[in-house]
């Protein structure tokens, strides 16, 4: 997985949208961002098992955001997804095919940081952070995703209660002492 600064550019954003400065691991550390490399082929399903089974997450699926995947919804929820969000649950995703781009913001700073996945990356963002996503280029990510609970994504979007929500107060002095 590749990490970057998002070049705040106008335009598609399945583009890459490279700044050309990348984020090294310890500012993603910080962030508590975690992310891990294992091929499709080798057993992933272990290391899966493992990560929602330490962290509680009892139900997955697996999501297609394509146009053939999502039919109907298809042009909601590439919407949906791309407005800046939090969930009050860490948000673990298994990329099976194709790729696309989280795009998660500093703490503090407000700045994007844009990671870039393709399968075999698994990734744990935390409750509480300001994110989005969007597909690349291909037009197509198939993902395992992770619940703790039903298998229902909610997020709650960027405003006034967003940033009084617990999780995302309890996210930011979480990392205020890094910052
Ligand atoms: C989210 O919450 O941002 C998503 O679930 C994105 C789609 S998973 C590839
Ligand atoms: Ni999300």
């Amino acid at each position: 997985m590749r990490a970057y600064y998002f070049d705040n550019q106008p335009g598609d954003q399945r583009l890459a949208h490279d700044s050309s400065r990348p984020v090294d691991a310890e500012t993603l550390k910080n962030l508590k961002v975690e992310s891990w490399h294992m091929p499709v082929t080798e057993g992933f399903e272990e290391k899966l098992n493992a990560i929602a089974s330490e962290r509680g997450y009892k139900n997955r699926d697996v999501i297609t955001v394509s146009k053939e995947g999502l039919g109907d919804q298809y042009e909601e929820k590439i919407k949906a997804f791309y407005e800046e969000h939090i969930h009050e649950d860490e948000e673990i995703r298994y990329i099976l095919s194709g790729g696309g781009f989280f795009d998660v913001r500093q703490a503090f700073t407000d700045a994007w940081i844009r990671l870039a996945v393709s399968a075999g990356d698994l990734l744990v963002i935390p409750a509480g952070i300001y994110h989005r996503f969007t597909v690349d280029k291909r037009n197509m990510t198939q993902a395992v995703r992770l619940f703790k609970d039903e298998p229902k994504w909610s997020a709650i979007y960027r405003g006034a209660k967003s940033d009084a929500n617990t999780h995302r107060v309890e996210y930011l002095k979480s990392v205020a002492a890094a910052a």
